[in-house]
């Protein structure tokens, strides 16, 4: 009958989105590990031996060779916090200076050039970013603390210890929309339970991934088979009064959809994937 031939497809669209839901959150998670493992990575050779094992040579080609472990990223890059009083001498010991980070206006004025970047205004404290792999090289010296989301981001990992996300926002040198994935480094082993000020006062740096979502979720769906059948759209949810469509498009019939939950790792954050069929029963 007509109403078991609803209720099928009700049920075939609801696997084929919870499949999809968990594949990117699976995706997602793999990479949230390796992204922890590399400011671990950091912590121990760049911050814990003299004279450092890392420079941005070695930090650039070992990102790139473990690329694979990062599905969905578009690069990895790592930030140093740096007071205003220690600014003078770290621009001098690395002969550049802090860089603001670049406005909307500025990416779409033609002959903007990097050498063009403002000098960052006084501020407490800065976050410059020291090593940067290949695909982010454009935000190498770009104080991170200077974009609103990356702020925000920098200053929650670091109170809490764990890897947080950004809302989705459009990312420096891409037309995409994207989240952030920041991890803070520590200059010590932190017991579990330490205090929000202690982990403030023990940050040393900022180690960060950025997810281009458009073209990251699009490679993983084309992985999955009937693409052609159901479009898939992805949420933040997390502002119950105004969803951010992180991906997707308008095409097939909302009034047949169903919502699969979807766990990227920060607790404070909240995604969805909506999936319907592209053609009408
Ligand atoms: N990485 C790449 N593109 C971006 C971006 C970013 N943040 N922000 C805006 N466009 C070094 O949290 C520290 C990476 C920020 C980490």
């Amino acid at each position: 009958t007509n109403e078991e031939i609803i209720s099928i497809r009700r049920e075939t669209l609801a696997n084929m989105c919870d499949e999809r839901a968990r594949v990117l959150q699976d995706q997602f998670n793999v990479s949230l590990n390796h992204v922890h493992a590399l400011s671990i990575l950091v912590s121990t050779f760049h911050h814990g031996k003299t004279p450092s094992a890392i420079d941005q040579k070695t930090f650039g080609e070992y990102t790139e060779r473990t690329n694979f472990e990062r599905p969905l990223t578009s690069g990895v890059a790592y930030a140093l916090k740096v007071t205003h009083s220690d600014r003078a001498k770290f621009e001098q010991e690395h002969g550049w200076t802090i860089k603001k980070m670049e406005t909307e206006d500025q990416t779409l004025a033609q002959d903007f050039v990097p050498e063009n970047f403002d000098s960052a205004p006084i501020q407490d404290e800065y976050a410059p970013v020291i090593f940067a792999q290949e695909t982010v090289s454009h935000i190498v010296s770009v104080d991170m603390m200077s974009g609103e989301e990356d702020r925000e981001n920098i200053l929650r990992a670091r109170a809490s210890g764990k890897g947080v996300l950004t809302s989705p926002f459009k990312l420096q040198k891409s037309n995409h929309l994207g989240v952030v994935l920041t991890f803070a480094v520590y200059d010590t082993i932190l017991p579990h339970n330490a205090t929000e000020e202690q982990r403030v006062e023990a940050t040393i740096g900022y180690l960060g991934a950025s997810y281009d979502m458009p073209s990251l979720v699009e490679k993983l769906l084309q992985q999955l088979a009937s693409k052609q059948t159901i479009a898939v759209d992805v949420y933040d949810t997390t502002n119950a009064s105004g969803l951010i469509k992180m991906y997707g498009s308008e095409i097939g019939d909302i009034s047949e959809q169903h919502i699969s939950s979807l766990d990227f790792g920060d607790p404070s954050r909240n995604h969805e994937m909506h999936c319907r069929f592209k053609h009408k029963l």
